[in-house]
């Protein structure tokens, strides 16, 4: 879409993107693409980046192949390996957001707290945490999933008279060298964090509730030929983005989601059994690391060395039941004892907040709180009846799986877009799904949900309040299909 198009659609809107991280950087780019000027990227931190700027614990690295991670628009020749680091991929995001004139329109320190609708004037005033207010016609929430830290709710832990820090939140200056590190919490975290103090710390303990089925990935870095040669022919790197070998794995992976019983699906169990199986050499430590549940039930992890740095001599897996935690260390319920220099907390995140805590108060007082007390939804997971001109971008039952959240969010963009081109035109001031169509959507996707292997019988933070998995339940091309155009028969148009 360019700038010319943007020209021919009349009116011009206001905007406020709430959250400066990959989509709200997208959603600056493709607005600015349309010619739209008018609008400001409120980010609550001081940097851009969103998750990859609040996490940079050591061995942080992003699962989906760097070169699927990227925005179709801005393929990058520059990566270092087949899988990219999390500083790596921050830099990727400033220098996307500087390169297409976004990063004027961000306004950072500035969580947003409130938003209100004016169902007379059909806008939204958004305020901010100095008590700024701002009126705009649309709100774009991309304020992201995983940014609330969850602590463990384990005894004693304030007196622990070490270092004790959340993955989320780590300090940079701690020296994990030579010391003693107990890491609480097995999923994508947990892992890379183990797998890259393994024989660099002296001792980690790796205390493991739940173990994880792995899948073993290949890994490997690019040469400076390899970049050289993506720089002169991007089709190289379109190869891996739009490649067979990624997208049907893909599609495997989707088909095995949503049957659980299938082909697809118990080819995934084989090979994370066999890597089990194969990689762990002693039979005790094996069975440690068995889990009790059905592979991909939680995130799956794709690790290509996971099972290597956990048998290296330097590092204890801790299956027991954590007694407390005591002021140097860890003591489990069988009476031993971990006396520990560091503990990390790899425990996760509140996976139901999205852009709460600010409150949200849509056409006719509805608050958000209220349409969301019992789970978290969107209609097709970007828009909410009630709550007129207000859209997400990786917002509650988006597709989740291991695979690229940006192609997601360009996806999700492409189909918002075009919602508010009915408001561009001017013959509509406002638009939102109606109940029926969400109504319909909520109790199909629940229904099918429910008989994804993330129901399948284990705790994750895919799950609901009520244990239902917050998840696109169907195909990857359903959803695909579903974002090309909305349906607008399945939405209210307020002229
Ligand atoms: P996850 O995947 O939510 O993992 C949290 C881990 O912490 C998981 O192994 C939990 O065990 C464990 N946990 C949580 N509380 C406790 C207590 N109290 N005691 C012991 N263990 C605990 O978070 P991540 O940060 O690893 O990954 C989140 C996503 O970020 C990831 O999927 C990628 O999409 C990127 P449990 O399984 O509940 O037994």
């Amino acid at each position: 879409m360019t700038a010319m198009a943007a020209t021919e659609n009349g009116k011009k809107l206001r905007y406020a993107v709430i959250g400066a991280g990959m989509a709200g950087i997208l959603a600056g780019i493709r607005l600015k693409e349309r010619g739209e000027t008018d609008f400001v990227i409120f980010e609550k931190g001081d940097g851009l980046g969103g998750t990859w700027r609040d996490n940079h614990y050591p061995g942080l690295t992003c699962d989906v192949p760097a070169h699927a991670y990227t925005y179709s628009f801005a393929p990058n020749p520059e990566w270092s390996a087949f899988y990219a680091t999390g500083p790596e991929i921050r830099g990727y995001f400033n220098g996307v957001a500087e390169q297409y004139g976004v990063v004027p329109h961000i306004r950072y320190n500035s969580e947003v707290v409130g938003c209100v609708y004016d169902d007379a004037t059909h806008q939204w005033e958004v305020t901010i945490v100095d008590g700024s207010k701002h009126v705009v016609d649309v709100v774009i929430a991309a304020s992201g999933v995983l940014h609330h830290p969850k602590y463990p709710d384990i005894a004693g832990l304030d007196s622990f008279e070490g270092t004790c820090l959340h993955s989320a939140r780590w300090d940079d200056s701690v020296e994990t060298a030579g010391k003693r590190v107990g890491v609480i919490g097995c999923g994508s975290t947990g892992i890379q964090i183990v797998t890259a103090l393994s024989g660099h710390s002296e001792r980690v303990v790796h205390f493991q509730r739940s173990p994880q089925w792995i899948m073993p990935v290949p890994y490997f870095e690019y040469s400076d030929e390899d970049r050289q040669a993506f720089r002169d022919d991007v089709q190289k790197i379109d190869d891996i983005r739009y490649g067979d070998d990624y997208w049907s794995g893909i599609r495997r992976f989707t088909k095995a989601v949503t049957d659980v019983d299938g082909p697809e699906m118990k080819e995934i169990e084989a090979v994370v059994l066999r890597n089990l199986e194969d990689s762990i050499r002693d039979p005790e430590l094996r069975e440690k690391l068995r889990p009790n549940y059905r592979a991909a039930c939680k995130r799956l992890i794709y690790s290509w060395s996971y099972y290597d740095a956990v048998q290296h001599p330097s590092v204890f897996v801790e299956t027991g039941g954590i007694e407390r935690v005591e002021p140097n260390g860890v003591r489990m319920k069988d009476g031993s004892f971990h006396e520990l220099d560091i503990l990390v907390l790899a425990t996760g995140f509140h996976a139901d907040r999205f852009i709460r805590p600010a409150t949200v108060t849509g056409r006719a007082g509805a608050s958000l709180d209220d349409a969301w007390s019992r789970r978290p939804t969107a209609y097709l997971a970007v828009s909410i009846p009630g709550f007129p001109n207000f859209f997400m971008l990786n917002g509650p039952t988006g597709p989740v799986g291991n695979f690229s959240l940006i192609d997601i969010a360009e996806r999700q963009w492409g189909y918002v877009d075009q919602l508010i081109d009915q408001l561009r035109s001017g013959t509509h001031r406002a638009v939102e799904p109606s109940q029926a169509a969400m109504d319909d959507y909520e109790a199909r996707r629940i229904d099918a949900a429910k008989r994804t292997i993330f129901g399948s019988g284990c705790t994750s933070w895919y799950l609901d309040a009520e244990g239902v998995p917050a998840s696109w339940p169907w195909s990857y091309e359903a959803f695909s299909e579903a974002m090309d155009a909305p349906k607008l028969e399945d939405y209210l148009l307020h002229a």
